[in-house]
């Protein structure tokens, strides 16, 4: 007989939590999340959910934070999940300098209260675990392109974090025998990413310039190069990951890389702007084809530790998962603006 598949997500708000809850409904599982209880409503990402009517008779949302430990314990028992995927965090790098200790609260202690839910309960055997592990734990990069081998080196308090989160990961699964895996994911992106991560950023100010909302845009470090895929792929490799008979842990990476400031121009390109770029570093500044200054550095978007390079190696991934990205950088940044030209018209 098969068995009911029932999925618990942590941070299904967010812009993973939102696309894998939509796979999994599609999939046949019944889909919980844990949702945060805050002064502004934070469901906007699931709401088409909500409101359709087959679809939400299999989805469940439920008061709790990853930093509460009898919570999460409550809603792991009551729910008896077949598949965890614990996506939570403060995932704002630049943030995590400014609030590391919640920042490692969230990110890093959140994983071990899951897992200890599932070994106290004795779900070993019963529930899978799913980590969102990141390519920020490569951070000064020590080989490229950077596979499940590379040695990892930290450069935020974030980071630092997501590495505890992912050998606990590891340790758990060898010593209660749990399927317990890791996701090592490079940046991934969408129309719902956060709108403070620099890609949506240059997005909403883009579109914003187009229809004369806004003058200028700030950004920090332009030269930064980051292997960018597409949020719906990824939320594929995520899934796929718990599939398989054996946990493991897996790099999910396109494996080409560009520019913050590479992305910048082919989000212009897409709205008929072409950026002419002037000096360097905290100096550089963009112009339109008019001639108007639309980009200009502040030092206060630079981290103090910066993670200048990612670009990732997902062979293993192809081979194991069958997995590879369908969008390409282009479809990515289209995407994005087609989105964001869209949501600054109709406001
Ligand atoms: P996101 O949009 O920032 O979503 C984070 C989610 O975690 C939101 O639902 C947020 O709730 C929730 N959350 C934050 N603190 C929490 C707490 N204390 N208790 C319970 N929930 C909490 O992040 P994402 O881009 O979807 O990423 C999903 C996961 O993958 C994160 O763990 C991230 O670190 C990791 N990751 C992301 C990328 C990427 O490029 N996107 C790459 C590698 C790894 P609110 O909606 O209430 O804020
Ligand atoms: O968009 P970002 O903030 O993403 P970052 O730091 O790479 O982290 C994201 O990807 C990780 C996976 O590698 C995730 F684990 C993490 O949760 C998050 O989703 O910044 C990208 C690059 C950085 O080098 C940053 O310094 O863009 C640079 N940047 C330049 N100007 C900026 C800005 N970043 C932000 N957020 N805002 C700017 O104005």
């Amino acid at each position: 007989m098969n068995r009911k598949k029932i999925a618990l997500i942590s941070g299904i708000t967010g812009q993973d939590g939102a696309y894998l809850a939509d796979l999994l409904l599609s999939k046949g599982y019944y889909v919980h999340g844990i949702k945060r209880r805050t002064s502004l409503i934070n469901t906007e990402r699931v709401n088409h959910i909500y409101n359709d009517i087959k679809k939400n008779k299999k989805f469940f949302l439920h008061y709790g934070d990853v930093t509460d430990t009898a919570n999460i314990f409550q809603i792991v028992k009551k729910i008896k999940p077949t598949e965890i995927y614990n996506l939570a965090a403060q995932s704002h790098v630049g943030t995590s300098f400014e609030i590391p200790n919640y920042t490692s609260d969230v990110v890093a202690l959140g994983t071990l209260r899951i897992l200890e839910a599932i070994r106290n309960l004795n779900l070993n055997k019963y529930t899978k675990f799913y980590q969102a592990g990141s390519s920020e734990m490569f951070g000064k990069v020590q080989s490229f392109s950077q596979n499940e081998k590379t040695q990892f080196y930290p450069q935020s308090p974030y980071a630092v974090a997501k590495l505890y989160s992912h050998w606990i990961t590891k340790v758990y699964r060898s010593s209660y025998n749990i399927h317990a895996s890791n996701g090592i994911l490079f940046n991934h992106e969408s129309p719902n990413r956060g709108e403070t991560f620099v890609t949506r950023k240059i997005t909403i100010a883009l579109c914003k310039i187009k229809i004369g909302k806004q003058k200028k845009l700030v950004l920090g470090n332009l030269d930064a190069k980051r292997d960018w895929g597409h949020a719906k792929d990824y939320v594929q490799a995520i899934w796929k990951i718990l599939q398989l008979k054996k946990p493991d842990d897996y790099v999910i990476a396109t494996g080409k890389q560009y520019t913050v400031k590479q992305f910048a121009e082919t989000a212009a390109n897409c709205i008929g702007i072409k950026i002419k770029w002037s000096g360097k570093g905290v100096k550089t500044k963009g112009y339109d084809q008019n001639n108007r200054l639309i980009i200009e550095c502040s030092k206060k978007y630079f981290r103090p530790l910066e993670v200048d390079s990612l670009l990732g190696d997902s062979t293993k991934a192809r081979k194991d998962l069958g997995w590879k990205p369908k969008h390409t950088f282009k479809d990515l940044v289209n995407d994005m603006m087609k989105s964001d030209l869209k949501k600054q018209h109709d406001q």
